[in-house]
Parts: C-alpha cells; structure tokens; sequence
C-alpha cells in the first residue's frame, strides 16, 4: 500500500498533524544524538513550546555515526511523524521543527562549527548512558579509552561526544566567546553536573598550549543544567510506517513511536536563553534530583527486573512479560519495598497514581517494547539504577532481595553460567560487558557461585561500594543458582519469600 503514496514532505504533510507550519528558520539547538528517544520527546516539547511563543529554537539534529535517519530526514525536508500508540488510540503528529541532520563521522568540521555558530545557544544531548566515556573505576572521564586519548590528541575529529562538546567549545572560545547552555537529556543522576565534570576533565587534560583559558570560560560561561526525561520509545518497525500512511497519507521513512505519556523536568539554568518550553509541557525546577531518582528508580530500575525476568521466562515484550503474574508481583516488590525507601518522593508527585500509571504503561501492548531492548546495555544502565538503592538497605542492616534478584537475572541474561539457556531474547540483548563477563567466568572456572559474583562486583561493574557486603554476593549467586535449576519464576518467588522475612525499611 504505501508504496504508491507520496513521500513525507513539506508539501504532503497534512496542517491538521502538524505541530510547526515549518520548521523554524534560525537554529538556536545542536543536538548530539539524532536517535527515536530525541525525536520523540525533546523536539515534541520543541515544537510544542514554539508553536505557542515563536523563537530562534530550531533544532538541528546530529547523528553520531548511522546515516540512516538524517539522509531520511534530508529527504522529507526535515519531517518525520511520532506515533502516539496505546491501546485505545493512535494519534500521529509531525514536529518540524528541525533544521538540519548531520551525521558526526561524516561532517566533523560542521559539527563543530555548528556547536560555536553565535546562534547556537544551546546543545542538548541523548546519547545514552554508554556514550559519556565515563569510567566507573576512576568516577570521571575514562582516560584509558583509545578514543578518548585520540581525541585528546587531536589528529583526527573527534570522536566521542565529550571531545565533540569541548572542541567545538574550544572553537568558540576562540571566535566570539558567547554563553552556552548544554544540556544532558540522558537517564543518568545528576546528568548535568556529570556533563559537566567529564567536559571539565576532557578540557584539564588537554596539552597546555591548547587549553588557553578555556577551563575558566568554561566556570564562567558555559551552563550545565540537570533534566530528567521521561517517555517509552521503543525501535521502529513497519507497523509504524504503515500506521503513518494509513493516518496521513504518506510515506515516512523513519517515524517515531511512543507512548502517549511524556515528562520533561529541567533546572531552569540557561546561560544564553531557551525556548518557553513550560509552554511545551516541561517542568522547571531549582532541584531535579528528586524527579532524577523517582524516575530512575521506579521506572529505570523497575523495568530492568521487568526486562530480564521477561526475557528469560521467554517474552518478547514488556507488555508481555509484566502480564505475568510473577514477574508483575516482582515488579511491585522492586518498585515498593526497594526502590521507593530509597527516595523522597517530590511535593507535586501523586505517588499512588504514579505507580498505578507506571503499570499502565509497562502493559501498553500497542507499543511493543521489547525486553532486548530494555535489557541491553544493563552494565551502563544498572550502575545508574541498583547500587545507590542497594547500599542504603545493606547499611541499614537489610538485605534487598529484589535488588539482588535484579542482577541474579541481568547476569544469567549476559553471562549464562554453562548448560543454561537464557533464550533467544536474552541471548539478542547487546552489552559491552559482555566479553568482560566471559573473562571473569573464565578467571573464576564458572560463571556462577559467590566467587564468581564476587569477582563480577569487583571488576566495577555496579560501581565500588557493594564489594564491602559480601552478603550481597552470595545472595546474587543463591539466585542465580535458583535461576538456572528452577526457573525465574522460582527464583522471584525465592525472594518474595526472604523479603517477607527482612526488617521492615525505616521512611
Ligand atoms: C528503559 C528506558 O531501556 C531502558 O533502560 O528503562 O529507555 C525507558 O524506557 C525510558 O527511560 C523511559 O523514559
């Protein structure tokens, strides 16, 4: 069907969905990171906000390596749909509000000319928790990664996102000086002011003769606010195209598809200006902490339990797997008796309807989340989410079962202990620890037991402090055992039962 209708443009996009009649003409954003969760969620608020007060805030997209969805974009004149989906309704919407795509290894010199352009006020950033070249064993910029010394170095362009941000800040110091706000939109705690540490370091360990002033510019001049973002976007599939030819008539390429839910929570801490993105549906704060941990807690670290039991009860989808009474009663004991003692929960939070529209999400069967997707890259994402929790129950004399059932589960999925299948979407989850993993197993003589989990915490993986518990080790490799003999379901039951017996958290 969709091969005889006309390709997504700005003469084939139907008024009624789009957001911006076009997009704007001056660019006031560079975003690093041209990815579905960008597109679905910063440039929806962009437009929302712009096509209520007008400004000099079109974004223009940077895509760090795959030329995939900017020399789509090129082609639909900077349009692309989102795809609202949930069970009750579709709705489709075009943001316009990008001015350009380029992509990073392609256009080095124009990525950095655009981050010191004098209309650039802002860079925002998504390139996931992988992409900050932060190393868990130093607690700052991974100054053992080749890439990082390359782009310290300076031969080539640079590669990795914090020496893309402090080149092209260099750059601009150097032409016209001008204030500028950057800006983390990743699920990291205090993503700003661990932006702004690496860039700072990035920056001291420049050679002399290169830093001129630029560490004190960058006290003076350059912003690093804190966010916390917040919408499911899963990949796109065909499902998508042809929902977008069915509602617009039109031919997209690379649509969005995203739950109906979304929340954008920023400190309002801009050094040259921003668009009126309150009138876009995001929120402004003086501390965004505590939005950071309830959102990286409650849903981040939830849905990781979610992902890996799913996967390795053999679901495909998020949906799926939390239709599982086991795996949905795991996720509540996660949620309330984990997570939850572990925060404050902002004032302006409903925290019972919260969590009742977190299940919601997690069971929006339109959407198609899947577990993979969810369960990759657990080595970057659960250093955000367990440890913090963890080792506030474990010095309180608790031990957090569901945590430890968290990454019982994550390490069967990544590194199966032998004769043990974690099945297909398991074994499809991506994860740079995954060779790690397989040298410790190797190291230990298995990939189970508590010497084995032992050595897995001590390599850094979820941080330095739970290696002072060994308790939690052996409860780790207890469930792994439980895993790999019974089953999930056995293993969430394990430690339903043992939560019942801990001393109830302190508030
Ligand atoms: C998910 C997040 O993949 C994951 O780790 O927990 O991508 C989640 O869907 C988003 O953070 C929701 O805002």
């Amino acid at each position: 069907m969709t091969a005889v209708l006309p390709r997504l443009g700005s003469t084939t996009v139907p008024a009624s969905a789009s957001s911006l009649p076009r997009p704007p003409a001056e660019t006031g954003i560079v975003h690093l990171g041209l990815g579905n969760f960008h597109r679905a969620h910063q440039a929806v608020h962009t437009a929302a906000a712009l096509a209520h007060t007008d400004g000099p805030w079109g974004i223009l997209g940077v895509a760090s390596r795959s030329a995939t969805v900017a020399q789509a974009l090129r082609e639909q004149e900077m349009r692309y749909a989102v795809v609202e989906i949930s069970p009750d309704r579709t709705h489709v919407t075009v943001p316009s509000v990008h001015t350009g795509a380029l992509v990073a290894t392609e256009q080095p010199e124009e990525v950095l000319d655009a981050i010191s352009a004098p209309g650039t006020a802002i860079v925002t950033m998504t390139v996931t928790e992988h992409g900050y070249t932060y190393s868990p064993r130093t607690h700052g910029l991974d100054l053992d990664s080749a890439a990082v010394q390359a782009d310290l170095r300076g031969e080539a362009p640079p590669r990795t996102t914090i020496g893309q941000i402090v080149r092209g800040l260099q750059r601009r110091r150097r032409s016209h000086a001008q204030p500028l706000t950057v800006l983390s939109c990743d699920n990291l705690v205090g993503n700003g002011a661990q932006t702004r540490r690496l860039v700072r370091e990035f920056t001291e360990a420049l050679p002399a003769a290169e830093r001129d002033d630029l560490v004190e510019w960058l006290e003076s001049a350059v912003a690093f606010p804190s966010s916390m973002v917040d919408r499911i976007v899963p990949a796109t599939t065909d499902v998508y195209r042809d929902a977008v030819a069915a509602h617009l008539g039109v031919r997209d390429a690379v649509p969005v598809p995203a739950e109906p839910f979304s929340m954008w929570v920023m400190e309002d801490r801009f050094a040259a200006g921003r668009p009126r993105w309150e009138h876009g549906g995001a929120l402004f704060t003086d501390d965004v902490e505590p939005y950071e941990l309830l959102k990286l807690r409650l849903l981040n670290g939830t849905h990781s339990l979610i992902a890996y039991l799913g996967a390795l009860d053999g679901h495909r989808t998020i949906p799926e797997s939390i239709a599982r009474p086991f795996i949905a009663d795991a996720a509540r004991s996660v949620l309330h008796g984990d997570y939850l003692p572990s925060l404050t929960v902002p004032a302006d939070i409903e925290l019972d309807a919260y969590v009742r529209q977190l299940f919601e999400r997690w069971a929006n069967t339109a959407l198609g989340h899947r577990t993979q997707q969810v369960g990759s890259d657990g080595s970057v994402k659960l250093r955000q989410r367990v440890p913090g929790p963890a080792l506030l129950h474990l010095r309180a004399g608790r031990m957090p079962h569901h945590l430890t059932l968290t990454v019982a589960a994550y390490l069967c999925c990544m590194a199966p202990p032998p004769g043990f299948s974690p099945g297909p979407h398991a074994a499809a989850m991506v994860d740079p620890a995954r060779a790690t993993l397989a040298g410790i197993a190797l190291r230990v003589g298995t990939a189970s037991g508590a010497s084995y989990v032992e050595a897995v915490l001590e390599s850094g993986l979820l941080g330095d402090g739970l290696t002072q518990y060994p308790a939690f080790a052996d409860r780790v490799a207890e469930l792994i055992d439980v895993i790999v003999r019974h089953g999930p379901a056995a293993a969430a039951a394990d430690a339903a039962r043992a939560m019942d017996h801990e001393p109830q958290p302190v508030r």
